[in-house]
């Protein structure tokens, strides 16, 4: 038997063509894709009792996407577009997970996972070409690829303050809510962080608590979310133009349905700059206020200090004490992944809702009794971390995942996570990352989709023309984290201290982890570099 033949049995032994991590957008999506269209074996592995992924996980109160409902969805089939509905122009997380739960019955998704079980390890075993991957079961399976859909958001942040364990309430992190709820009601609560997660938890179970202590380290620009019922007039009008509905999707930049502003706000009037900041902030969204608005906002310190001050000026007029006003109030650029809510300033003007500033008063520690901050100690009987995620890499790196040489992952992120595309890495042929560092910035499904469907024309293709394995041209993927960041310099994101570049994380390396070019440069992107930036090894 000659080398190539012998090359060919050995891809026979292998127990699935494709192993699946992940059951959210992305991995079911991924699974349809693979199994039901390419016809290839694959086995799914999530460590949730079912589908949902981040939506599965994320059960706090108050839950909610801020991405309008009708383009928080797949656009990949006109028929489930067309007959699923919805209620209100934005999704609860129980819509969601339900959603995904259909999605899964309708392209019987489910028969390939195993839940309940985490992969622990995989290692590209380079005699064969197949990963081996290992679960938390005991079980070791090979494939010839391997697809994360491991989600951007999804390893928990629960900062080691002292004391900890000794607390004699209840503390949970938004992200592991019971399954089952948690009873607040005549509770005295506290709640720790106030990003898009604090902040909805915050407004959802202040009129339930006793009372409600919130732990806000940085102050929060947040506009209104424009929450409202959507009849069926207007889900016909929906449904009716989604061709073009999605091509603008996903020729834009953020991909949240709304055309991104042309128009700078430095060209404009102060009167003008007013109007417009008003009509965005009734009509809700905090992508359209960002982006919609002004052409300018995240890239210009003028502009970005025109929003940011309009919405001081909202702040003010909504809390009606000053001192609690004072407290909200951020000064500095806004210049984070943008917030909206449904009457997060209107909260504190509740009088069982009291605001803690970490930043005048530092948490020295939790106590049995409560949170103990430079002003007092602060009782409660439930201690909610809304304290946000290790985000992007934070998944990868907690398996231990090996490629070429024997080099694992957390070694080559060691000065922060990178990737070709956001989808692959040199020295980790054949793994497919959806999501992965350096990928687009945006509404998410829409890019999960974009990547998705590479990855499965990618594999489709290598399996037509015998290809064993793929992976980045070191240069290729050099050049496309020297592009993400030159465009993340080009925007005031970068100056902005948050998640996006890892700098919520006690002493991980600030790096750009996105593609801030938005998702139409990426489609283009993806199309023009083709297989240029890859390495093909062929069988035998
Ligand atoms: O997490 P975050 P998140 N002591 O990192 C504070 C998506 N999402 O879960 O700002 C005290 O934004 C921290 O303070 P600071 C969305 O992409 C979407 O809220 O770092 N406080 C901050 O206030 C979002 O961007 C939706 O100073 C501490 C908070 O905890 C992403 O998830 C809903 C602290 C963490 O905010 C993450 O949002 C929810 C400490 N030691 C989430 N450590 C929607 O679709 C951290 N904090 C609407």
């Amino acid at each position: 038997m000659n080398q190539s033949n012998q090359n060919k049995n050995k891809e026979k032994e292998v127990d699935f063509d494709a192993v699946v991590v992940g059951a959210g957008f992305g991995g079911l999506y991924a699974v349809h894709k693979l199994s039901n269209e390419l016809g290839l074996t694959v086995r799914a592995y999530d460590n949730g009792s079912d589908v949902g992924g981040t939506w599965y996980w994320n059960r706090y109160p108050g839950a909610l996407s801020d991405t309008e409902s009708y383009i928080y969805r797949y656009s990949f089939d006109k028929d489930l577009l067309k007959e699923w509905k919805w209620k209100a122009n934005y999704l609860t997380q129980p819509e969601i997970l339900e959603y995904l739960g259909h999605v899964a019955d309708r392209f019987d998704l489910r028969r390939s996972y195993q839940f309940n079980t985490k992969v622990t390890r995989t290692v590209f075993n380079e005699e064969t070409n197949y990963w081996e991957v290992t679960t938390d079961k005991g079980e070791t399976v090979t494939a010839k690829f391997i697809v994360t859909g491991l989600g951007l958001l999804s390893a928990t942040n629960v900062p080691n303050f002292k004391g900890r364990e000794t607390f004699q309430g209840e503390q949970y992190h938004t992200a592991r809510w019971p399954r089952a709820g948690v009873d607040l009601k005549g509770k005295r609560v506290g709640v720790i962080g106030t990003g898009s997660t604090g902040v909805q938890v915050i407004i959802s179970i202040a009129p339930e608590v006793e009372h409600l202590t919130v732990f806000q380290r940085t102050p929060q620009y947040s506009v209104p979310v424009g929450k409202h019922p959507q009849c069926e007039a207007e889900l016909a009008e929906i449904k009716d133009h989604y061709d073009e509905i999605w091509k603008q999707v996903k020729s834009s930049s953020v991909a949240f349905g709304f055309e991104e502003s042309t128009v700078p706000a430095v060209s404009v009037s102060k009167e003008e700059q007013e109007r417009v900041f008003e009509e965005a902030w009734n009509k809700g969204g905090g992508f359209r206020y960002m982006f919609g608005t002004f052409s300018d906002i995240a890239t210009n310190p003028e502009a970005n200090e025109a929003a940011a001050e309009f919405i001081r000026k909202k702040i003010s007029q909504i809390v009606k004490d000053p001192e609690t006003a004072r407290k909200l109030t951020p000064t500095g650029l806004y210049a984070k992944r943008p917030l909206c809510d449904n009457g997060y300033y209107e909260t504190f003007n509740r009088d069982n809702v009291s605001l803690v500033s970490v930043k005048e008063n530092p948490i020295i520690e939790i106590t049995p009794k409560g949170v103990r901050t430079t002003d007092g100690e602060h009782e409660l009987d439930v201690l909610i971390y809304a304290t946000g995620f290790d985000a992007v890499d934070g998944n990868y790196t907690k398996i231990d995942i090996r490629g070429r040489d024997g080099i694992t992952m957390r070694e080559k992120w060691a000065d922060g996570p990178t990737g070709y595309l956001g989808m692959m890495n040199t020295n980790f042929p054949n793994l497919f990352m959806i999501l992965g560092p350096n990928g687009p910035f945006t509404n998410l499904p829409p890019s999960i989709e974009t990547q998705v469907e590479w990855i499965s024309d990618t594999v489709k293709h290598m399996v037509e023309n015998d290809v064993s394995t793929i992976e980045p041209k070191q240069e290729a993927e050099e050049e496309w984290v020297t592009i993400c960041q030159t465009i993340s310099d080009q925007t005031l994101f970068s100056k902005g201290e948050s998640w996006i570049f890892g700098a919520n994380i006690p002493g991980k390396k600030n790096s750009v982890m996105f593609y801030l070019g938005g998702l139409g440069n990426y489609r283009k992107a993806l199309d023009e570099l083709g297989f240029k930036g890859f390495i093909f090894n062929r069988v035998g």
